[in-house]
């Protein structure tokens, strides 16, 4: 394990905007966000500690180790001058922590808290069907399908289940309505956590919403995960329709085809096998930054992320995406959600018209 140092987050407390130096460490290409505030007197010349709390995103095992505030200077809000300073410090993993600071502002202000309650499985529940049905109740959120993949907004989302964990690799799926089957391929019997929280649009995990449900999973029909494919071939996609250039309307079936995958929604969430995995579908995605030599701490933002589905014929709904030019892409990944060594995604261009909330789009 190996500490590496990112510059240029901003903690945001209120209104109140402090630069942070943060040291961090990670085992994975991740993203991560921080939060909190000062507690007592400085610790040394100028420098205090903060009373950190950390925001899981959709990405495993990343941990905050320690965070130092530079500056106890209050700032009104973030000025141009200060987004220019960070920017000098920018690496490969401070990129989305710059925006992510920014994405808090909002949610320090949010007014009714969201809240997910589970009502089925209970837990100590023992499950006896193969596949596990749940059933939850959230207040104060919208479980929004449109918006999934689009930047944030307060109160809306969709839910996330993870599998004996919390973190991206042992996510099944996500979720949009208030009851959802949990596909049981791969499940050992036996005692498992199901983590349940809610999420936002582009896939932060909101942490003050996590719910825990142990069961007790002894499934009449057991459905062991299949072996490992024998291909050594590298997976590919390519998108059949519709064509590179496109333009379309807001609702569409995304046509794919590939080569030496085999995509299984049964196995999201479950243990890499060779051969298997399934898609992420992106509109416009978030550009890696490796930059600045961090090359194994690019991020991995979710934002853009439409679907994780495991079929070929892919219904897409843009209903709520602006009018003009997007681009979709379509990456296989593992099952536990992360990118394929080597492996070709698929990336169209497309000129997107009829969208419900009609505005042209800017371009970048
Ligand atoms: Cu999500």
């Amino acid at each position: 394990m190996e500490k590496r140092r990112a510059s240029g987050l901003t903690v945001v407390d209120g209104s109140i905007a402090r630069h942070v130096l943060a040291v961090s460490q990670a085992i994975r290409p991740g993203a991560w966000q921080v939060s909190g505030s000062h507690t007592g007197p400085p610790v040394s010349n100028g420098a205090y500690r903060l009373d950190v709390a950390k925001k899981r995103l959709m990405v495993p095992r990343v941990q905050l180790l320690a965070v130092e505030c530079r500056s106890d200077q209050p700032k009104a809000a973030i000025s141009r001058e200060e987004l220019d300073t960070m920017r000098r410090f920018v690496t490969g993993l401070s990129a989305l922590a710059l925006s992510m600071g920014l994405v808090l502002v909002p949610h320090a202000f949010a007014q009714a808290k969201p809240s997910l309650t589970v009502l089925s499985p209970k837990a100590g529940e023992t499950v006896t069907s193969t596949d596990i049905p749940v059933s939850v109740q959230v207040s104060n959120f919208s479980l929004s399908v449109a918006d999934v993949g689009l930047p944030d907004k307060d109160g809306e989302g969709h839910i996330h289940v993870m599998l004996d964990g919390m973190n991206m690799g042992v996510l099944f799926n996500f979720y949009t309505s208030p009851t959802f089957t949990l596909l049981g391929q791969g499940i050992k019997p036996g005692q498992h956590t199901l983590t349940f929280d809610l999420a936002t649009n582009t896939h932060e995990d909101m942490e003050d919403t996590v719910t825990n449900v142990t069961i007790n999973y002894q499934p009449a029909t057991v459905k062991a995960a299949p072996q490992a494919s024998a291909s050594s071939g590298t997976p590919e996609v390519t998108v059949v329709w519709p064509p590179n250039g496109a333009t379309v309307g807001p609702l569409f079936t995304l046509q794919v085809t590939k080569n030496n995958f085999t995509p299984s929604l049964e196995l999201e969430g479950k243990p890499n096998l060779a051969g298997y995995g399934h898609y992420h579908v992106f509109v416009d995605m978030p550009t890696m930054d490796t930059t600045g030599g961090q090359g194994d701490m690019g991020m991995m933002s979710m934002a853009g992320m439409i679907g994780m589905p495991a079929t070929d014929s892919i219904p897409v709904d843009l209903r709520a995406w602006p009018n003009g030019q997007h681009t979709i892409t379509v990456e296989p990944v593992q099952n536990d959600h992360t990118p394929i060594q080597g492996a070709k995604e698929a990336m169209i261009t497309i000129t997107l018209q009829g969208a419900a909330i009609a505005q042209s789009s800017t371009g970048e």
